[in-house]
């Protein structure tokens, strides 16, 4: 192989390096899904606490749950996502609540 064809080679995979790096990270939803147990206020409650809604805004999307089955509460890098993820059902599950809440990719 030449000198050349090694170096234009290089330059290509450096190229490709800086393009992967320079993309945007991938973002996620974070989704809250109804049950028949956890109560109203107590997921109104979590969308204060967890994702800075005021109680209003809140209650708007604690219904849409209700009714539609689930709903987004906030979009983050992967690492926030899996965080709230978390957050939410360690503190369902310390209230004895069974409410389920995922991550999807946006
Ligand atoms: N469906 C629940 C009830 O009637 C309320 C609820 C709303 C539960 C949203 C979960 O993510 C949820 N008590």
């Amino acid at each position: 192989m030449s000198n050349w064809k090694e170096l234009t080679e290089s330059q290509r995979d450096t190229e490709e390096l800086i393009r992967e790096n320079l993309e945007e990270p991938p973002k996620y939803h974070v989704v809250l899904l109804n049950d028949d147990y956890t109560p109203m206020d107590f997921v109104v409650e979590v969308l204060v606490k967890f994702f800075n809604m005021n109680p209003e805004q809140a209650t708007d999307v604690m219904l849409t749950i209700h009714y539609k089955g689930k709903a987004r509460c906030g979009t983050y890098s992967a690492e926030i996502a899996e965080t709230k993820v978390d957050q939410v059902i360690n503190f369902a599950t310390v209230h004895q609540h069974p409410l389920k809440c995922s991550m999807e990719r946006a």
